[in-house]
């Protein structure tokens, strides 16, 4: 089977919560085969609003996935328990509405607070992360859905920068329901190797996200889209590509991106359909 090439909604909008079902459409007619949006969105949504969402895709025949990065007041890592505990009540819900929209993966800086927390002691945070994991691959397994661990760049997280530290989490939660989620953008700056850290990730691989050097398009920058392809291809990864480029400065994205200058000129809808377009084709040349 083929692999399924998706897009992040926040391709289009500078803001978290956005029209879902005008994106689905949008998307679908575009030809991707998924969507991906931010998963905290779902908490304020009725079971009606969750059914109708879940209908527009089915009806474009296109999958939802989910990504969050997470609030850092629901740390899983925190050294306070109260918090722990809140965000494990807060990401069981989250699972809960992603479930009841038969969503199947959910991934992420979902492991820990988003960004860079000011006790860093990252091995007791660690520690404290895989015990919460445990708890909640419980939950995903039940309700089908898997948790992919992102590994991110260095100043969005201290707990997994790498592959290899993404690897070493994934084998101490020790779930079929939890596997490694690895982005571009972010090993472009941190792995001596995107190649390798593919192949590190290899069997343990749940997700993909791509973007470029500066989060534009991918083929639009300096990223060696034939290393990275290719890697994907011997490792025989047969999952999820979402394409997960930030564009715009503004708006909630922008500022929890660090987008300040604009990286495309025309802003336009159209523009940016055309992008979108642009986009999937520079994929299916590999896919
Ligand atoms: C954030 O930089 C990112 O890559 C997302 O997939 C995680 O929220
Ligand atoms: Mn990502």
């Amino acid at each position: 089977m083929a692999n399924k090439l998706g897009i992040f909604v926040n391709f289009w909008e500078n803001t978290w919560k956005v029209d879902l079902k005008k994106y689905i459409a949008k998307a679908a007619k575009i030809g991707y085969d998924v969507l991906e949006f931010q998963a905290q969105a779902l908490l304020d949504m009725s079971d009606t609003a969750l059914a109708e969402i879940k209908a527009a895709a089915t009806d474009a025949g296109l999958e939802l996935t989910y990504s969050l990065g997470l609030d850092p007041a629901y740390d899983i890592s925190s050294p306070d328990i109260a918090v722990r505990e809140g965000g494990i009540r807060y990401l069981t819900d989250i699972m809960k509405q992603i479930g009841k929209m038969e969503g199947r993966l959910l991934s992420g800086v979902s492991y820990a607070g988003w960004g860079v927390p000011a006790d860093g002691d990252k091995a007791k945070r660690l520690a404290h992360s895989i015990n919460s994991m445990k708890i909640l691959s419980k939950t995903a397994g039940e309700l089908g859905i898997t948790y992919g661990i992102e590994a991110v760049n260095r100043f969005e997280g201290i707990l997994i920068n790498t592959a290899a530290e993404a690897r070493a989490y994934v084998e101490a939660v020790g779930s079929p329901h939890v596997g490694i989620l690895l982005d571009t953008y972010h090993m472009n700056i941190e792995e001596g190797s995107i190649g390798d850290a593919i192949r590190t990730a290899g069997d343990l691989l749940v997700g993909f996200h791509v973007g470029e050097n500066n989060r534009t398009c991918p083929g639009r920058g300096h990223l060696d889209w034939d290393e990275i392809f290719g890697a994907l291809k011997e490792i025989g990864y047969r999952g999820r590509i979402v394409a997960e480029p930030f564009l715009m400065t503004g708006g909630e994205v922008g500022k929890d991106i660090y987008v300040w200058r604009d990286l495309i000129d025309n802003k336009s809808e159209a523009a940016l359909d055309n992008e979108a377009a642009y986009m999937l084709s520079f994929m299916k040349k590999y896919f």
